[in-house]
């Protein structure tokens, strides 16, 4: 089953918006396969952007995501990556639909309440940096008769 990494960041969670978000991952089919709130080191910050290292908004990046608390999530289910992508709406709020995590909540780029993996790739690589194998659960196969 498809798994990928999502996370509310710091602006999300002081804003008590983890019982929304989780919610609408839920009632679309999803499952939640781990989850915890915890704070995030500028050493795994610099792991988990490492891509946007060059970038002139590296450095506010790192010191936005391990300003507070996040809340740390594995979501299963078919092509829940590109799903989750969707319903989280474009990286800056001013550009994302109304209807989406992103449209519904934020305003600006540097606060945009929810990160999501971009790819295959990036699900196993975050998932792996975030969590270990033992924090994670399977469900039974029946609970999925009722939803595919
Ligand atoms: P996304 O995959 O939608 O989270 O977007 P990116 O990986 O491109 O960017 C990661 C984070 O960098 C965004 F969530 C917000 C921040 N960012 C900026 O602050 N300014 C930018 O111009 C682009 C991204």
């Amino acid at each position: 089953m498809e798994k990928t990494f999502l996370m509310v960041k710091p602006d999300g969670v002081q804003r008590g918006l983890i019982g929304d978000i989780v919610s609408r991952f839920e009632k679309k089919g999803f499952q939640l396969a781990g989850a915890k709130l915890m704070s995030v080191s500028s050493e795994l910050a610099e792991q988990h952007y490492g891509e946007h290292k060059e970038r002139p908004f590296f450095g506010e990046l790192v010191d936005f995501i391990t300003s507070g608390p996040v809340f740390a999530m594995v979501w299963q289910g078919e092509n829940v990556i590109s799903t989750a992508r969707g319903m989280m709406g474009a990286t800056n709020p001013k550009d994302a639909a109304t209807g989406t995590i992103r449209g519904d909540f934020g305003l600006t780029v540097g606060k945009n309440i929810i990160h999501g993996s971009d790819s295959p790739e990036s699900a196993v690589r975050e998932i792996g940096l975030f969590f270990k194998e033992e924090e994670l659960v399977e469900y039974s196969k029946l609970m999925n008769e009722w939803i595919y």
